[in-house]
């Protein structure tokens, strides 16, 4: 509709002024981003809003250009002190933060904008070995051959062989050691690499036993081979392992520890050497034993399988 080109600060401060709100889609409160469904006219529209960063360049430049202090002008609302410690709710002088927010607007929205943002159910599901029997098994069971191809291509080496950083071949025991999709192999601070098993019948994590410890050894002290190279250390790696994984192949992923993300989340990664550790020293068929929990969202293929009694 935009696609002029003539559209300007004008036109957006336009189209925001008529923005009227309809629902909240979604909130998140570490990102501090507000999604927003709403019309214009008799348009929908999503507004996000997103609280920007703060910029510490940009603090620096304030001060040597108008001295300190550097919060003189804010105006406080609510304010706390203890001991040492004082803090408090504010309004600083716009000047030094701005601008303080992104605004996106999609608009004309279609059903699918508005679907994309709208917040899912989400729900905590404990898995019991039962469960795991009676629901996820024939599910991953179910899953098309098609899901995984692009594992079978790398293992096959049809696709990226140029970047298999290691490979032990042996199909039951071995791997291989390539940069993940999501790391741009450039910056060390980002590295995130994936441990690809040949053996094609360990699917997730419930299918580990004692007899795969040479296969999780394996893979952890070649991780950290692979990481040294890139000058990251082994007390620098994260080692983990999804539950409920995207991809119902056994791989575990390898990143540095200045990532973050949701990927990391307590109740789907779980800890390669806390795996070892588990089936090493308290049970060789924990991760058959044992009761699982993680989160099911709606938009997960598992929610609609799950019992709704959960
Ligand atoms: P997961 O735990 O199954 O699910 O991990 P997640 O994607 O929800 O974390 C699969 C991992 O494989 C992820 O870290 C993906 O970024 C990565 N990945 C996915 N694909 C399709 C590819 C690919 O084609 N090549 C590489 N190198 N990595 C991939």
């Amino acid at each position: 509709m935009h696609s002029d080109g003539n559209f300007g600060e004008a036109e957006l401060k336009g189209l925001l002024k008529r923005f009227r709100l309809q629902e909240v889609l979604d909130e998140d409160t570490s990102t501090k981003s507000i999604w927003l469904l709403g019309t214009i006219e008799e348009n929908e529209a999503v507004l996000v809003l997103e609280r920007l960063a703060f910029s510490g360049e940009r603090i620096e430049a304030e001060t040597r250009s108008k001295g300190p202090p550097l919060l003189g002008a804010c105006d406080l609302h609510t304010m706390e002190h203890n001991d040492i410690y004082s803090w408090a709710t504010g309004m600083v002088d716009a000047a030094v933060l701005r601008p303080d927010i992104r605004i996106a607007l999609t608009y004309p929205a279609t059903q699918k904008h508005i679907d994309k943002h709208r917040r899912l159910e989400r729900r905590w599901v404990k898995e019991t070995p039962e469960l795991y029997n009676a629901v996820t098994k024939p599910f991953i069971e179910s899953q098309p051959a098609e899901r995984i191809q692009w594992i079978y291509n790398i293992l096959d080496k049809k696709v990226e062989a140029e970047r298999t950083l290691f490979e032990d071949p042996d199909p039951k025991f071995g791997f291989i050691i390539l940069p993940d999709l999501k790391w741009d192999t450039a910056n060390t601070d980002s590295l995130y690499l994936v441990a690809i098993c040949h053996n094609h019948r360990i699917r997730s994590l419930r299918d580990l036993t004692r007899k795969h410890l040479p296969l999780l050894n394996n893979i952890r002290n070649k991780a950290t081979q692979v990481a040294q190279s890139y000058g990251v250390a082994d007390d620098q790696l994260r080692l983990y392992v999804h539950y409920q994984p995207s991809y119902y192949h056994f791989h575990v992923h390898i990143t540095t520890i200045k990532l973050d993300g949701r990927g990391m989340l307590a109740g789907r990664a779980h800890l390669l050497d806390t795996v070892i550790d588990n089936i090493a020293n308290i049970a060789a068929d924990y991760y058959q034993m044992a009761t699982i929990p993680f989160v099911l969202g709606s938009s997960d293929q598992l929610w609609s399988s799950w019992p709704k009694h959960f």
